[in-house]
């Protein structure tokens, strides 16, 4: 999987591709994660990368230059599959969509920032528009950032086993069940009896309803 982001704020995306599950994926050449430079684009003397409005509201915009040839010169390079711009007015991300788009070859994620792109833009050349929830930040780097480790996660061989990709919570539509590990008590705290039974039938079948309680406690939403 290759992933592209343009971006007004490169510097803000470094470190968390630069860790952890990102960077192995990374390093073991199963992902490519490329960090475009807005500015590297523009033909403003001042290397301007936003603009001002029509219509007189309050704020900026990203200027139109830029982030279209920006668009264009990638485009030209290689077939995205999608196109997506992070903004707080498109889809709110969920895993079903994190599992349906992990299966593209070539993603072009467009950052947001200030109020925004103009329409056109959208119009024209974004194919996906997705949010991460329901409250504001200041662009849309870290909705990248939230959606490139929700999606190199699942990119076969990132992840080993010991921590399989599908026992995740979501993943089977509910949230996960309680963990334990050692040791057995501690501080005077016991670790549930059927843990400790070896008994791995035993154990699937508490985790399932400890799984299934959870989620009805704490989101039944998710099983309407
Ligand atoms: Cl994708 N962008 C911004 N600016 N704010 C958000 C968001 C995205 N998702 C939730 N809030």
């Amino acid at each position: 999987m290759r992933i592209d982001i343009l971006t007004v704020l490169p510097g803000l995306l470094k470190g968390p591709f630069a860790e952890s599950i990102v960077k192995r994926g990374i390093e073991k050449g199963l992902v490519e994660v490329n960090l475009h430079d807005l500015r590297d684009y523009t033909t403003n003397k001042h290397k301007k990368v936003d603009d001002t409005p029509f219509g007189g509201a309050e704020g900026m915009v990203l200027a139109m230059q830029p982030l279209h040839d920006a668009i264009v010169k990638l485009k030209s390079e290689r077939d995205y599959n999608e196109v997506i711009f992070l903004t707080p007015d498109g889809e709110r991300l969920a895993q079903g969509r994190v599992n349906q788009l992990s299966l593209c070859g070539n993603i072009l994620m467009v950052c947001g920032h200030y109020k925004g792109i103009d329409q056109r833009l959208r119009d024209h050349f974004i194919t996906l528009e997705i949010s991460i929830g329901d409250y504001v930040l200041s662009g849309g780097e870290l909705a990248a950032a939230v959606l490139t480790d929700a999606l190199v996660r699942l990119v076969p061989g990132v992840i080993g086993d010991e921590m399989s990709a599908l026992t995740d919570s979501f993943q089977d539509g509910l949230l996960a069940p309680p963990v334990y590990t050692r040791p057995a008590e501690y501080n005077g705290w016991k670790v549930p009896e059927v843990l400790l039974s070896g008994d791995h039938k035993k154990i699937r079948v508490w985790e399932e309803e400890e799984a299934l309680k959870r989620t009805k406690e704490r989101r039944p939403d998710l099983l309407d």
